[in-house]
């Protein structure tokens, strides 16, 4: 396997690149890309990022933290995505092209000429970090805005099983760095736009108990995003409410993405495995945390998945 010296060579023996990130950006795809992107800069180098869709309004700050310039790149790297898909329509043109990938997801699709993969690693950021170092840049005050987003956003605030810590060893590291730690955390941990509360009200409106209250299910629709005026993926973590009701071990949500169809997306305690519910219905995911979709009438797929429950986890 390449390891980080490896691809710290090869990028130091270029000099024009592109960084993608996945469709959706999140705080990692963000942070990890805009990272990388500065620390080549700072070496001398033209770096440029690519992705399909515009960034959520709390991370554009980071944009002001690279040099925006037009040039032909000629070495292309993705971070944070494990299968070229989600390089996203309008860069699909690229998928085929890809020259490294650096990724943390063990379901990496091994897409790029070359990978360097790390799953033991909470983030790509994470990663990113290391590289920056073993590369030998200096990481500045920005570059330690970038990494610490994609630290923090991708271990949800650092609660999530992924963490570890050297995690903590690396954030830590990125604080002693000067970043606007407590206006960093106050804009993406504690700050909601006006139409997500909306919209969790309709959604804690829906939700129903089930076994005791140890299931509780919710529905999205496009209706309710619509009414709201929220984009489809724009509000995260909706996955994760149920699930965070006292006494509940398996958190439902479910997601109508079209006409009959479905996104369904379970949520366990350590007791209950969501991967082995969601492979029942030909998905899958993580121990905890998996999903699946499902074309047909709601009404069947709400059924199925309860009986399912109800024979196999609490009869
Ligand atoms: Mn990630």
């Amino acid at each position: 396997m390449t390891s980080l010296k490896d691809i710290s060579k090869t990028l130091k023996s270029h000099n024009d690149f592109c960084i993608f990130a996945h469709k959706y950006p999140d705080g990692d795809a963000v942070g990890s890309s805009h990272a990388l992107c500065r620390a080549l800069q700072s070496m001398g180098k033209r770096a440029k990022i690519l992705m399909e869709d515009e960034i959520p309004q709390k991370y554009k700050f980071l944009e002001e933290y690279i040099k925006h310039e037009e040039f032909q790149s000629e070495f292309l790297v993705t971070v944070d995505i494990a299968d070229v898909k989600q390089l996203g329509e309008s860069l699909d043109k690229y998928s085929d092209k890809i020259d490294l990938c650096i990724d943390h997801h063990v379901t990496n699709k091994k897409y790029a000429a070359d990978t360097f993969l790390d799953a033991s690693a909470a983030s790509a950021s994470e990663i990113i970090y290391d590289l920056i170092n073993e590369m030998g840049v200096n990481i500045d005050k920005e570059m330690a805005e970038c990494l610490y987003i994609g630290v923090s956003t991708d271990t949800g605030c650092f609660k999530y099983s992924n963490v570890t810590s050297r995690t903590h060893r690396v954030a830590a590291e990125l604080i002693e760095k000067n970043i606007n730690l407590k206006e960093i955390n106050r804009l993406i941990f504690d700050t909601k736009p006006k139409k997500f509360i909306k919209l969790e009200m309709l959604i804690y409106n829906s939700l129903e108990y089930f076994f005791d209250g140890k299931c509780a299910i919710i529905f999205v629709t496009p209706d309710m995003l619509k009414s709201c005026g929220v984009k489809e993926n724009e509000f995260e973590g909706i996955a994760s409410i149920p699930r965070s009701i006292e006494g509940v071990e398996i958190g439902i949500t479910i997601r109508q993405k079209g006409e009959g169809a479905y996104k369904i997306s379970v949520r366990t305690s350590e007791k209950v495995s969501a991967s082995k519910i969601c492979k029942q219905f030909g998905g899958g995911g993580h121990i905890n945390a998996a999903g699946f979709t499902f074309e047909g009438k709601l009404d069947n797929s709400r059924t199925k998945i309860l009986d399912y429950i109800e024979k196999k986890i609490y009869l």
